[in-house]
C-alpha cells in the first residue's frame, strides 16, 4: 500500500520530490481501509445468503408483490401540529390544550410499542424512513407518534445493526409537526438494570436534543421514588413529562385487593405531586377491563388535575370497548397503531376505532381515506417481518391469567426457543403466573416482568416446581436477574419482596432499601469518551458515549459489525434477513446520490476448510468473497 501511495502521488507523478518526500509527506503512510464498502456490503449479503439470519432459520427468500405506497403531494407545507404547541408554549401550556380539547386524542405507536409487541422489535429504519413524512402529512393531528424507547434502542444495535440515535435523528428531520414519545424505564433508562443518576440525565438530555418532546417514563415496581431523577430530568429539558402508573391485577376483583382503586389513586396524585404533566395509565399487559377502565379514569378525573394518557395492548380482544368506556369516563388521549399493525399483543387498531365513535362527541378528527393508505404500506411491510411473528391469530383471553405484556409475548417466546423451550411454551406461560405468585404478585413490566419471564424459563427448563425452590432452593443457582431483583437492585415493590422466598433466592446476601442510584458510582463521560477512541480507532461522539455506557458489551459488538460489513440499515429489508437469490440483482444506495448495484452470481461448493467462495457481480465487475458456512 505504501508503494502504491508512493507512485501515484502527484509530486512523484510531477517528479517534484528528492529525499526528502517521503519524510515531508506523511498522507504517504495513510493506507486506505482495507475493506471498502462494496467489499464489506458483499460479505454481509454472502454470509447471509449461506448462514441466514439469527433466529430465523435460513430458508428461500420470499416473493412478495411490490408494496403498496401512499400518494403524497411533497411540495405541500407540512401541516403544524402538537410539536409546534410545545415548542411555542411548553408543557404547562401543552397540558392545558390537551384538556381543552373535546375529542379524545390519539398517540401512533406503529413505529415502536406495536412492532415490539407484534414482531419481536425487528422493525427497521429502512421501513419507517419513507413512510415517516406520509404519515406526517396524513394524520397531522396526532397527539403524538411513540417512535423511540423501550426495547427498540437495545434490539436496533444488538439485532439490527443499527444506531438508534440516526434513527431518532432521521424521523425528525421527516416529521417536523406531531410530538415524538418514547418510552423511558425511568432509572433502567432502555435497558434492564438501575443506572447511576448522571447517566438518566445524560440520557434523557441528548434524547431531547435529538429530538423528543414527550417522555413516558414507569418504574417496573411502580416505586414513585425510582421515578424521580428521571421526572426532574424530563422537567428540566422543558420537554413533557409523562409519569405513568402500570396497571396490574383488576380492580374490580375484590379477592385480589393488593391493586385496587385505592392503590392506584394514590399513586397517581404522587406523581402529580412528583411533578408529572401527564399522568399515563400503562396497561402494558391489556388487563384493564373495560368497566375497570371507566372506574379508574372516572375516579382520577376527580383525583388529579393533570391530562390522562391511556396505554393498553389488544391481547384479549376487548382494546376497543376498554376504550370507549375510559373515552366515555373523560380520558385525555390514548393509545393506538395503524390498523394492520394493531390487535393482539399489539394496541388497538386507530381505524377500528375511529369507526367504533361514529357517532360519538368525541370521535377523533382522522382522514380515514389517507388513515387506509397508511395501513395499506403496513399490511404489505409487516409480511417481510413474518418470521418474527409470535403465531398468535386469534384474541388470547388466557393473557387474564398470565398477565404478560404485549412486549414481552413475542420476545419471550425467541428466548424460549432459543433455550430449546420452543415447544413448552404453553407451560413457560403458567409457569410465569407462577412466579408472579411466587414473587408477591408483582407488577410486571420491563425489567421486572424480564426477571419473571428468566424464573419461569429456569424453572421449566430445569423441571422445577414452586415447591422445589422452597425445598431445595438453596442448592440451586438462580438466574443472575432473579438475584439482582431480590438484592433491591430494581427498587422495592409494592408491600416489600416475600421473606421467605427472598432468604432462599439471596442465600446470606443483604438487600438493599435504598434507590439503588444513591448507590451506585457516576459515570465518567470523559474516559469512555478516551477509552472509546482507543477501541474503535475514531472519535466517539456523544451518543455513542451513551450507548456504550448503557450498553457497553452490545455497543462494542455492534461497532464490530460495523466494521466488519459496513453499514448495512441502506440493504432492504427482505435481503438483510434473507441475503439474496441466485441471479437476483438489487441496487443499494449506500449515501445519497451513490448506488451500487448488487448481483449474486453463484455460490461455490462447499471447502474443506468450511468456507464457500461466493461470485457477485458489483456494478457489472465480477467480485468473489469467501464466506463461512455455518450449516
Ligand atoms: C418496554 O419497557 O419496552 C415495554 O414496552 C414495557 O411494556
Ligand atoms: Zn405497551
Amino acid at each position: 500500500a505504501f508503494l502504491e501511495n508512493v507512485v501515484q502521488h502527484e509530486k512523484f507523478i510531477n517528479g517534484e520530490y528528492d529525499t526528502s518526500f517521503i519524510d515531508m509527506t506523511p498522507e504517504l503512510f495513510v493506507f486506505p481501509k482495507r475493506r471498502d464498502r462494496g467489499t464489506k456490503m458483499l460479505s454481509y449479503i454472502g454470509h447471509t445468503t449461506v448462514n441466514g439470519y439469527p433466529g430465523i432459520q435460513r430458508k428461500k427468500k420470499p416473493v412478495y408483490e411490490k408494496r403498496r405506497f401512499p400518494k403524497v403531494n411533497y411540495l405541500d407545507p407540512i401541516p403544524e401540529g402538537t410539536k409546534q404547541r410545545l415548542d411555542q408554549g411548553g408543557p404547562e401550556a401543552l397540558a392545558d390544550w390537551i384538556k381543552a380539547q373535546s375529542g379524545v386524542l390519539l398517540t401512533d405507536t406503529t413505529f415502536r410499542d406495536a412492532h415490539q409487541s407484534l414482531l419481536a422489535t425487528r422493525v427497521r429504519t429502512a421501513d419507517l424512513k419513507g413512510i415517516a413524512e406520509p404519515t406526517a402529512r396524513m394524520i397531522p393531528n396526532l397527539f403524538s407518534m411513540e417512535m423511540w424507547g423501550g426495547a427498540t434502542f437495545d434490539v436496533s444495535m444488538r439485532f439490527l445493526y443499527e444506531d438508534p440515535w440516526k434513527r431518532l435523528i432521521l424521523l425528525r428531520e421527516k416529521m417536523p409537526n406531531v410530538l415524538f414519545q418514547m418510552l423511558l424505564r425511568a432509572s433502567n433508562a432502555v435497558g434492564y438494570k438501575n443506572y447511576p443518576d448522571n447517566l438518566i440525565g445524560e440520557f434523557v438530555e441528548k434524547s431531547a436534543e435529538a429530538g423528543i418532546d414527550v417522555f413516558r417514563i414507569f418504574d417496573s415496581l411502580n416505586w414513585v421514588k425510582g421515578m424521580v431523577p428521571a421526572i426532574e430530568a424530563v422537567r428540566k429539558t422543558g420537554k413533557v413529562a409523562e409519569a405513568a402508573m402500570c396497571y396490574t391485577g383488576d380492580i374490580l376483583d375484590s379477592s385480589r385487593p393488593k391493586y385496587n382503586l385505592d392503590y392506584y389513586l394514590q399513586l397517581a396524585k404522587e406523581l402529580e405531586q412528583a411533578g408529572a404533566h401527564i399522568l399515563g395509565i400503562k396497561d402494558m399487559a391489556g388487563l384493564l377491563k373495560p368497566q375497570a377502565a371507566y372506574e379508574l379514569i372516572s375516579a382520577l378525573k376527580d383525583a388529579v388535575n393533570i391530562p390522562i394518557h391511556l396505554h393498553t395492548h389488544d391481547t384479549s380482544g376487548n382494546g376497543i370497548f376498554t376504550y370507549a368506556r375510559a373515552i366515555d369516563a373523560g380520558v385525555d388521549i390514548v393509545d393506538t397503531a395503524i390498523g394492520s399493525m394493531a390487535g393482539l399483543t399489539s394496541q388497538p387498531s386507530m381505524n377500528s376505532l375511529y369507526h367504533a365513535l361514529n357517532g360519538h362527541q368525541r370521535q377523533p378528527k382522522l382522514e380515514m381515506d389517507k388513515v387506509e393508505q397508511l395501513n395499506s404500506y403496513w399490511e404489505d411491510t409487516r409480511k417481510y417481518y413474518h418470521d418474527f411473528e409470535s403465531g398468535m391469530v386469534a384474541p388470547h383471553s388466557e393473557i387474564y391469567a398470565h398477565e404478560m405484556p404485549g412486549g414481552q409475548y413475542s420476545n419471550l417466546q425467541q428466548q424460549a426457543k432459543a433455550v430449546g423451550l420452543g415447544e413448552r411454551w404453553d407451560d413457560v406461560k403458567k409457569m410465569y403466573r407462577t412466579v408472579n405468585d411466587m414473587f408477591g404478585d408483582i407488577v410486571k413490566v420491563t425489567p421486572s416482568s424480564k426477571v419473571v419471564g428468566d424464573m419461569a424459563l429456569f424453572m421449566v427448563q430445569n423441571h422445577l416446581t414452586e415447591a422445589d425452590i422452597y425445598e431445595r432452593g438453596d442448592t440451586l443457582d438462580f438466574p443472575d436477574s432473579v438475584v439482582e431483583l431480590f438484592q433491591g437492585y430494581l427498587g422495592q415493590p409494592y408491600q416489600g419482596f416475600p421473606s421467605k422466598l427472598q432468604a432462599i433466592i439471596l442465600k446470606g446476601k443483604s438487600p438493599i432499601t435504598e434507590r439503588p442510584g444513591e448507590l451506585l458510582e457516576a459515570v465518567d463521560f470523559e474516559q469512555i469518551k478516551a477509552a472509546l477512541y482507543e477501541k474503535l480507532d475514531r472519535q466517539a461522539t456523544d451518543h455513542d458515549v451513551i450507548s456504550y455506557a448503557l450498553y457497553p458489551k452490545v455497543f462494542l459488538d455492534y461497532e464490530e459489525i460495523i466494521a466488519k460489513y459496513g453499514d448495512v440499515s441502506v440493504l432492504d429489508t427482505l435481503t438483510f434477513f434473507y441475503g439474496l437469490r441466485l441471479g437476483e440483482e438489487i441496487e443499494v444506495e449506500i449515501e445519497k446520490g451513490k448506488t451500487l448495484i448488487v448481483k449474486l452470481v453463484s455460490i461455490g461448493e462447499a471447502q474443506k476448510d468450511g468456507t464457500r467462495i461466493i461470485y457477485f457481480e458489483l456494478n457489472g465487475q465480477p467480485r468473489e468473497i469467501i464466506v463461512r458456512d455455518e450449516n
